[in-house]
């Protein structure tokens, strides 16, 4: 069996995938891609993925993209503890942290607030504080809404971690790099032990990038 993740470490997305199959115990090969190389992403990785972003995950000839559906895939295609719920209700619930976090959270936590205060833009220069404060009141949304869940079930609540947790885990730990970040997680208590717990698992420490705070 062959199973290789293409992709940049830094990537978030390219954590969660990373985060699923360290979950899953799935042996792979990771294979760094660099798509911000002059001229653009290589030719073979525009071969796997058209619109040229990580990750991509390839299984015995058989190529993904998408971060949502490449973990679902893992869950299904390889033994281990399962990272869904049972019950229709459950699935759903982690099917709807996953694509509000996609639609409403990444850009909001990652390149609005982390980015804009301790990445790239900070260290050019160049911060837009109108950026950073659209960007810090929709990540509060974001987090109203993780922090509800949180309380009221098994997804982001539960013993068991779902890949709702693990989608959430890259952003927040960029956005925890960030002093407002931090203070908006601690406003939240089970948001708040969720991140604890999570901190303490070996697949988040074993795939975290230099810049994120865990
Ligand atoms: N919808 C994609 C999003 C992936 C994504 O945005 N990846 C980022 C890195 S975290 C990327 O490739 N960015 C490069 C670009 O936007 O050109 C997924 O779920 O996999």
């Amino acid at each position: 069996m062959s199973v290789t993740l293409h992709g940049a470490a830094y990537s978030v997305y390219v954590r969660i995938v990373r985060l699923a199959l360290a979950e899953k115990r799935v042996a792979h090969d990771h294979e760094e891609v660099d798509i911000f190389a002059p001229g653009g992403p290589p030719p073979e990785h525009l071969a796997r993925h058209p619109f040229g972003k990580i990750p991509t995950l390839t299984h015995d000839g058989f190529t993904l993209f998408e971060t949502a559906a490449i973990c679902r895939y893992i869950d299904e295609a390889f033994d281990g503890p399962p990272l869904l719920p049972r019950d229709a209700r459950g699935r759903a619930r982690a099917a709807q942290v996953i694509g509000l976090l996609d639609a409403y959270g990444y850009r909001a936590m990652v390149w609005d607030v982390y980015v804009q205060l301790a990445g790239d833009a900070a260290q050019e220069g160049t911060t837009d504080p109108a950026v950073v404060e659209a960007g810090l009141a929709r990540s509060e949304t974001v987090l109203d809404v993780l922090e509800r869940f949180g309380a009221e079930g098994d997804v982001l609540g539960g013993e068991r971690i779902t890949l709702a947790d693990l989608h959430a885990a890259p952003m927040l730990a960029y956005f925890m790099a960030t002093a407002p970040g931090r203070e908006a997680v601690a406003a939240r208590p089970h948001l708040a032990a969720r991140v604890a717990a999570m901190r303490q698992r070996p697949s988040v420490s074993h795939t975290r990038p230099a810049e994120a705070a865990w």
